[in-house]
C-alpha cells in the first residue's frame, strides 16, 4: 500500500502552532498559522470552483503570499499544480491553457490581460477591482475572505500525481514533467537536508521567480520542511534589487543563477555590499563558469554550492557541498542518486570522456505529459537519460552543455563553455556566449560578449589564442549590452543564432 502523504499537511500545517514566520513579503512577516489558514481558504475556493483530486490548477501569478497559499491550497485538496511565467505573451498562455486543460486558472493584474487575449476561462483573479472583471471572471480575494479557514486534507499518497514541472521549451513547446508527491518529499530530504543542510533558522531568498521549480522549492517548500522561512517579492530580479533585499531581510541562503552572479559581481557598488548574512549561495539553471566562480569568491567570499537539476529529475541531482566546492564542476551525486556518463547506446564511458548522463534516483518524473515517444526516449522507471553532455573525473561531474550546442571546428568538437570560460577570464568581460557561425560552409566560433571596460575584438581574440588550443579562438566577436535569456535565467542560444 502507498504511504499516505499530503504535501500541505507535511510541509505547512505541522508548523502552524510554532508561531514561526514562514514567509517574508514586502513589509509583511507571514506566520505558518496565517499561511496555513490562507491555504485552507484557497483550497475551499478551488473546491467551490469545481476543482477535484487529480485535476490541474494553473498559477499565472506574481510572487507573493497568495501564490504560495494557493499552491498549498491546491495541494491540500489533492489537485495537481502547474505554474507559468507571469510575463508571457497571449499565444504562450493559449498553449499552456490548452495543454493543461486546467479547471481553475489563478491570475492577477499582471497576467489578466494576456490571459484574456488567450481566451482563458475559469479565471480566479487577484488584485483587480471586481467592477473591472468580465462575466465569468471571479474575484479571488473576495472569495478567499468569505471562504472557510478550515479544510480537511485530501487522503493523497506519495504515488499520487501532484506536480507538473515544465521544461524550458528551448527545443520546442514546453512539456510538463509529471511528478508524484514522492518527488518533492524525497528531494527535500536528499537535497535540502542532506546536501545543503537547511536549518530552522534559515531565511531563503531566490533570484528566479517562483514559477521556476528551482526557486519555488527552495523558497516555499524546502525551508518549510525544517520550519525555516522564505522571502518572496513580485518584481523582476536585478542586481540592485537583490542587494536591497539582502540588506532588508538578511537571508542566510541565496538561490542564484550564473547571470545574476555575473551582474552582482560587476555591479559598481559590489565591493560596498555587506553579504555577511549569507552562509551560502546555490547556483543552478546553467553551468557556472569557473572564472565567474573565482570572481564571485574574490568579490563576496560567500560559499557557492553549484549544482544541476532539471524538471525531469524534479530538482537538483548533482551538487557540490557547502564549503567544499570544486569550481567548474557540478560536484557529485546528491545522496540517493547515481549518475554515469554514457555513450549514445548507453554504455558507460571512462573518466574524462564526454557523453549524455544517465541519472537514477527517487524523484524521476513519470512521463512528459502527452508525449509518449519523448517519454520513452528519456525515462525508464527511476532512470533518466539527459540530453545534455557531461564528463566525470575523480568522481566530480562537469557540464558541457546541450549536445546540439557543441561546435565541430576543423573536424574537432569544441564545447562553447570552454571558450566562454576563457573569455570571462578577461577583466573587461562580464558575460559571454559562444555559438557556431557558418563561414564559407565551415563552422567557426562566434563570441557574443558584454563588457564593462573598453576592449577590442582583436584583444579578446588574442586573449583566447593565448589560453586555448589554436582552433578554438572566436573568429568573430559581437559586442552586446546584454545576452538574451529565457524566463528562468538560462542563456537563450537560439535567440543568438545569426545575430551580428
Ligand atoms: O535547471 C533546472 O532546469 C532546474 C529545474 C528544476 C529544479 C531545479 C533546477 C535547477
Amino acid at each position: 500500500m502507498s504511504e499516505p502523504f499530503n504535501l500541505a499537511t507535511h510541509f505547512l500545517d505541522r508548523h502552524a502552532a510554532s508561531g514561526r514566520v514562514a514567509l517574508y513579503t514586502g513589509d509583511r512577516s507571514v506566520t505558518y498559522a496565517e499561511l496555513a489558514e490562507l491555504a485552507n481558504r484557497a483550497g475551499n475556493v478551488l473546491l467551490d470552483a469545481g476543482v477535484r483530486r487529480g485535476q490541474r490548477v494553473l498559477l499565472a501569478l506574481s510572487d507573493g503570499e497568495e501564490f504560495v497559499a494557493t499552491w498549498y491550497g491546491a495541494q491540500k485538496i489533492g489537485a495537481v499544480t502547474a505554474e507559468v511565467y507571469p510575463f508571457l505573451q497571449p499565444k504562450d498562455y493559449a498553449y499552456y491553457l490548452g495543454y493543461t486543460e486546467a479547471v481553475a486558472v489563478i491570475a492577477d493584474a499582471v497576467t489578466l490581460p494576456a490571459l484574456r487575449e488567450a481566451g482563458a476561462r475559469n479565471l480566479l483573479v487577484l488584485g483587480v477591482l471586481e467592477s473591472e472583471l468580465r462575466p465569468g471572471e471571479r474575484p479571488f480575494r473576495t472569495l478567499l475572505d468569505a471562504a472557510s479557514p478550515s479544510l480537511d486534507a485530501a487522503p493523497t499518497t506519495v504515488d499520487d500525481v501532484g506536480i507538473w514541472k515544465f521544461t524550458t521549451g528551448s527545443t520546442g513547446a514546453p512539456k510538463a514533467c509529471v511528478h508524484p508527491l514522492r518527488s518533492p518529499k524525497e528531494s527535500f530530504e536528499r537535497y535540502a537536508v542532506q546536501t545543503l543542510g537547511l536549518r530552522e533558522d534559515d531565511r531563503v531568498l531566490a533570484v528566479p521567480k517562483l514559477f521556476f521549480g528551482y526557486a519555488r522549492d527552495l523558497v516555499a517548500l524546502f525551508p518549510f520542511g525544517v520550519g525555516a522561512a522564505g522571502i518572496a517579492f513580485p518584481e523582476r530580479s536585478t542586481a540592485d534589487l537583490m542587494f536591497e533585499l539582502i540588506a532588508r531581510h538578511r537571508p542566510t541562503v541565496l538561490v542564484n543563477v550564473p547571470t545574476m552572479m555575473s551582474a552582482m559581481v560587476a555591479h559598481p557598488a559590489a565591493a560596498a555590499q555587506d553579504l555577511s548574512c549569507l552562509r551560502m549561495t546555490t547556483s543552478a539553471g546553467e553551468a557556472l563558469p569557473s572564472e565567474l566562480h573565482r570572481k564571485w569568491d574574490a568579490m563576496f567570499g560567500v560559499p557557492v554550492v553549484d549544482g544541476i537539476g532539471s524538471s525531469e529529475a524534479y530538482h537538483i541531482y548533482l551538487s557540490n557541498r557547502p564549503g567544499a566546492a570544486r569550481a567548474g564542476t557540478l560536484g557529485t551525486p546528491v545522496p540517493g542518486y547515481t549518475a554515469e556518463v554514457v555513450d549514445e547506446v548507453g554504455n558507460p564511458l571512462l573518466d574524462g570522456e564526454i557523453g549524455p548522463l544517465r541519472v537514477s534516483g527517487p524523484t524521476i518524473a513519470l512521463e512528459y505529459y502527452g508525449d509518449a515517444e519523448k517519454s520513452a526516449r528519456t525515462f525508464d522507471g527511476d532512470t533518466l537519460t539527459s540530453s545534455d553532455l557531461f564528463s566525470r573525473s575523480d568522481g566530480y561531474f562537469r557540464h558541457h552543455g546541450r549536445a546540439d550546442a557543441l561546435l565541430k571546428v576543423g573536424g574537432v568538437f569544441v564545447a562553447p563553455g570552454e571558450i566562454e570560460d576563457c573569455l570571462l577570464g578577461h577583466p573587461a568581460v562580464v558575460d559571454c556566449a559562444v555559438v557556431g557561425q557558418e563561414v564559407d560552409g565551415l563552422v567557426v566560433p562566434r563570441a557574443y560578449v558584454v563588457v564593462r571596460a573598453p576592449v577590442t575584438a582583436d584583444e579578446l581574440k588574442d586573449h583566447a589564442k593565448a589560453h586555448l588550443a589554436k582552433h578554438k579562438y572566436p573568429r568573430e566577436v559581437v559586442f552586446m549590452t546584454e545576452l538574451p535569456r529565457t524566463a528562468n535565467g538560462k542563456l537563450d542560444r537560439r535567440a543568438l543564432a545569426g545575430r551580428s
